[in-house]
């Protein structure tokens, strides 16, 4: 397969209904996508990046410059012919694993086009459907909390997410627990808005027999996570904190996670997700599969990812219609908490071009 070039493209998805998190509230979705152009099939990437260095230190316009300025030339030069090749190609550049990872899905995704295999099979999946969970956010009141998480437990949803901050945790997550009962699996993520010392008031969750507690502390702090894990009796699962394999295995020998939340653009792509929950099975621990809001392409990859042996906890893999009226490719239904893995070539999901073009703010195309 011989690349010729990228088209890039943001697109603005308006949400459902605005989606607020201890590091602020989006109410569209301000996707990148790239579409790797081959002599051969034609292969979609997604970039995770949100417009503003909130979540981690990528942002949309720093993904769209460093495409431009480096990476994408730097496979030009390498003259890159399948997606393991990416990888080698771009490891001078530092960080930037989000853009990385766009790239690396796009080329993949034209790869696996062109040969007719599907992304569950190149990365090994073992499962048809995945179990759904659903990360719900902050609320303006108890009530309506309640009422949000009925509708989701109605809908079907396995697990539940709620977002927590200082001044929105105990007494939520108390509300949900009377509300819904004990044998709700519940879960809650932080998005790294406390300190240690919070580690006692953290500790009165213990009470709730919460499945486990994400990303409490800052995301360097893999020692304040270790330390956090010997007060509290909930387990700790990192998301932030884990950039790579290697992160991942200093993580989980300090002690610091004993579950893995992973992204594959967190992590640099899906190829290092692979690798990671590889790791993370040699090593016990439980892995599932995180969200950022992505349309169905995205969705369809991961989808695939949390098909894994090792996805042994139900993933932030939603239905479109979670975030999305409509989403970008053919949508995501849940059936009986579960979503059916993609088995056609490549992502197995097309956008629909008609709804790309109304969509799209923004294109450039970059030929080789
Ligand atoms: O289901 O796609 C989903 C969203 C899950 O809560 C979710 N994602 O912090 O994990 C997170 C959060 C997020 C969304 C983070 C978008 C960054 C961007």
């Amino acid at each position: 397969m011989k690349l010729t070039g990228f088209e890039l493209r943001r697109v603005a998805m308006p949400l459902v209904a605005p989606f607020r998190t201890s590091f602020g509230t989006q109410v569209e979705r301000d996707i990148l996508l790239l579409r790797a152009l081959t002599d051969q099939a034609e292969g979609w990437g997604e970039c995770v990046t949100l417009p503003d260095p909130v979540y981690s230190s990528e942002y949309v316009d720093g993904a769209v410059d460093v495409l431009r300025r480096h990476l994408i030339p730097a496979l030009a030069r390498a003259a890159v012919d399948g997606a393991v090749a990416v990888g080698s190609a771009l490891e001078p550049y530092r960080g930037h694993r989000m853009a990385k990872a766009a790239l690396e899905m796009a080329v993949l995704d034209a790869e696996l086009r062109s040969i007719g295999r599907s992304w569950a099979r190149e990365l090994g999946a073992v499962h048809d459907r995945v179990p759904c969970g659903v990360s719900v956010g902050i609320q303006d009141s108890i009530d309506q909390l309640l009422a949000v998480v009925g509708g989701y437990v109605e809908a079907g949803y396995v697990r539940i997410k709620l977002k927590i901050e200082p001044g929105w945790d105990i007494e939520p997550v108390r509300a949900v627990r009377r509300q819904f009962g004990d044998d709700l699996p519940l879960q809650v993520d932080a998005n790294a808005a406390y300190s240690l010392s919070d580690a006692r008031h953290l500790a009165q969750l213990d009470q709730f027999g919460l499945w486990l507690i994400e990303q409490p502390l800052a995301e360097d702090d893999l020692l304040g996570h270790a330390d956090l894990a010997r007060i509290v009796r909930t387990p700790i699962c990192l998301d932030e904190s884990i950039v790579s394999a290697q992160s991942a295995a200093a993580a989980i020998r300090l002690g610091a996670t004993a579950v893995i939340n992973i992204k594959p653009g967190r992590v640099g792509g899906y190829l290092e997700a692979r690798r990671i929950h590889d790791l993370a099975r040699a090593n016990g621990v439980p892995v599932w599969c995180g969200g950022m809001i992505e349309s169905g392409l995205g969705r369809a990859a991961n989808v695939a990812l949390a098909a894994l042996p090792g996805f042994t906890l139900p993933g932030d893999v939603s239905a479109s219609d979670r975030f999305y009226r409509q989403d970008l490719t053919e949508p995501f239904v849940m059936v009986d908490g579960h979503l059916a893995v993609p088995d056609r070539p490549g992502l197995g999901v097309t956008p629909d071009p008609v709804l790309l073009a109304r969509l799209t703010r923004w294109q450039e195309l970059i030929e080789f």
